[in-house]
């Protein structure tokens, strides 16, 4: 799995329940069309595997659909990222490069953890994750300040967060979980209390924008360097050693919320203060360079909302995809 993965499966995912607002499950093909499954064919020379249809899992999603421990549509999550959990499943235990466009972020619970069972299966490896978000999206249900799933897809995946009915979540099983310590943030700046303490007493290994600009400001004295490669690689070498002297198959899932609003308007919860859009690239390019990327997820596009800025929300999205799977490298 080390060499350039050539074959890709994409799945699009046109799934909006995770969260209250309407658009974003128009991104997948809003992505499509601006050409982006093209761009990685012809350009990045994959060989494409999807069946050209948006899932919007109509047939999944029930009509009743009460809250269940302050989740908001937990039955509807939880049907939608199990299908979407084996999908991914099967492309990936091809060794398939799996390409997941969103949809909300609650749909990292199918993705993540059918990557996950994969890895297992085909290497005897747990796979890590790098998750670029403003937000860390490891809310337990009863300390969500909004019952919103999408704010807790990675308390599930860790079992920080557990639930025995098979209908909410319960399908979760051991070989789809991620290890605390095989999780690394980039780009926090919106925390909740409750996560913050969980972050801490599990040890989780986090990069706030704090500690990005505080990497800058550190090494740019000695390195008389000037530019944003220096930082970005530190924190990522930093925290390659942290993880293992063996660096592990990595499911890079990318909420575009943690660019900056100037980048990357058109999403549901936008926080000032992010990634440059060259820094969001820049880390998707060390990422693809470890050469042992296995699947991305590009999440929260949201092309109805500050209809102004769709556009080059649209464009800012293909372009990490596109940096993540190999380009501008020779
Ligand atoms: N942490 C808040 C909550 O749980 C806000 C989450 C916003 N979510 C995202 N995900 N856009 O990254 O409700
Ligand atoms: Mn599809
Ligand atoms: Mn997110
Ligand atoms: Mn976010």
């Amino acid at each position: 799995f080390l060499s350039h993965p050539q074959q890709l499966g994409v799945v699009a995912v046109g799934f909006n329940g995770g969260q209250m607002k309407k658009g974003v499950e128009a991104a997948p093909m809003a992505l499509i069309e601006a050409g982006l499954l093209t761009q990685l064919q012809e350009d990045l020379e994959y060989e494409i595997h999807h069946d050209n249809t948006v899932h919007y899992y109509e047939n999944d999603i029930p009509a009743e659909d009460p809250d269940h421990r302050n989740m908001k549509k937990p039955r509807a999550v939880s049907a939608v990222t199990e299908r979407l959990s084996s999908q991914v499943y099967n492309y990936a235990k091809d060794g398939k490069f799996v390409l997941t466009l969103g949809g909300d972020h609650s749909i990292a619970i199918g993705t993540i953890s059918g990557t996950g069972k994969a890895i297992r299966e085909r290497l005897g490896r747990e796979m890590a994750v790098i998750w670029v978000d403003a937000h860390a999206d490891i809310n337990v249900p009863e300390m969500s300040p909004s019952g919103n799933i999408h704010g807790m897809p990675m308390a599930f995946l860790t079992r920080l967060a557990r639930e025995e009915r098979r209908d909410i979540f319960g399908w979760l099983q051991d070989e789809h979980i991620v290890n605390t310590n095989k999780l690394v943030y980039i780009g926090l700046r919106d925390v909740d209390r409750g996560e913050k303490k969980l972050l801490r007493e599990h040890g989780i290994k986090a990069f706030s924008m704090h500690d990005i600009d505080r990497y800058v400001i550190f090494y740019l004295p000695s390195s008389g360097y000037t530019g944003l490669p220096i930082m970005v690689l530190v924190v990522l070498s930093r925290w390659r050693s942290l993880i293992s002297a063996m660096t592990p198959p990595i499911h890079l899932s990318f909420d575009v919320d943690a660019l900056d609003p100037q980048w990357a308007p058109s999403t549901g919860t936008p926080v000032r203060g992010g990634l440059t859009l060259r820094e969001g690239d820049f880390i998707c390019e060390c990422v693809h360079q470890t050469g042992n990327l296995v699947a991305m997820d590009l999440v929260e596009v949201n092309p109805s909302l500050e209809s102004v800025g769709a556009a080059e929300t649209i464009r800012a999205g293909c372009s990490l995809v596109r940096s993540a799977l190999g380009d501008t490298l020779l």
